[in-house]
């Protein structure tokens, strides 16, 4: 698949980031999100946009291996709803066993946004979106929250996708992908690296 590709159709289409630290049956994290790839094509739709694979350090750092990330933009005809339930189905296929919060793992599939979409509402989005620090390690959604309320304060999530959805602007914040990133110290962006192999 090439990498990098820009989304070439309109109307909402899923932003999913991958994320994974642990190897799966001797194999390395990314031969881990390069298969389940086949599983998003399969499950939840056409891939549009794909960024490349980056490695990035765990947050908390410290915690754990570094990570291997990504994120693809996909075509869906499935409501947000049925997409997580999917993501959560591939994860599992590929070993994902849910410890702690945070805890390194096999693959890790979530949800960023779909179009313009608000889950279940402003109000909720704004409260997981604010939720104190100090509350963040030990309190889980427990029902789908839309755009996913972390994704501004995360370079391992922001620097793929600016690569396939810079101008994505957030439904409640009115930021794009792009402000949103550069709003982020630059050495936290840099600390984010294209995966050779
Ligand atoms: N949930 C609600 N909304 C969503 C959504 N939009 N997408 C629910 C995905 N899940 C959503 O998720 C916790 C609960 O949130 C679930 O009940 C889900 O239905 P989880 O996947 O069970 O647990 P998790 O993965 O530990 O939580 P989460 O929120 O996905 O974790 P994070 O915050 O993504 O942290 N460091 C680097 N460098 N790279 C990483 O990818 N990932 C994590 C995981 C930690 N450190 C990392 C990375
Ligand atoms: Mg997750």
């Amino acid at each position: 698949m090439t990498q990098a590709r820009a989304s070439a159709t309109r109307g909402p289409s899923a932003l999913i980031c991958l994320g994974a630290n642990l190897p799966l049956d001797g194999q390395a994290p990314v031969s881990t999100l390069r298969a389940s790839l086949l599983e998003i094509s399969a499950r939840v739709g056409l891939i549009l946009g794909q960024s490349h694979f980056f490695e990035t350090p765990c947050f908390p750092l410290g915690q754990g291996p570094d990570f291997v990330n990504a994120a693809v933009s996909v075509k869906t005809d499935l409501q947000p709803k049925q997409v997580l339930a999917a993501l959560h189905r591939i994860e599992s296929r590929f070993g994902r066993e849910r410890r702690a919060r945070w805890s390194a793992r096999t693959l890790d599939l979530d949800l960023m946004a779909m179009g313009d979409l608000i889950r279940p509402d402003a109000e909720e989005q704004s409260r997981w979106r604010d939720l104190p620090e100090a509350d963040r390690a030990s309190q889980a959604p427990d029902r789908l929250i839309l755009p996913h309320p972390r994704m501004a304060e995360r370079a391992f999530v922001l620097v793929p996708l600016a690569e396939i959805a810079p101008d994505w602007t957030h439904p409640v914040t009115g930021l794009t992908i792009r402000q949103m990133l550069e709003a982020l110290p630059e050495e936290d962006r840099a600390a984010v690296r294209p995966l050779t192999d």
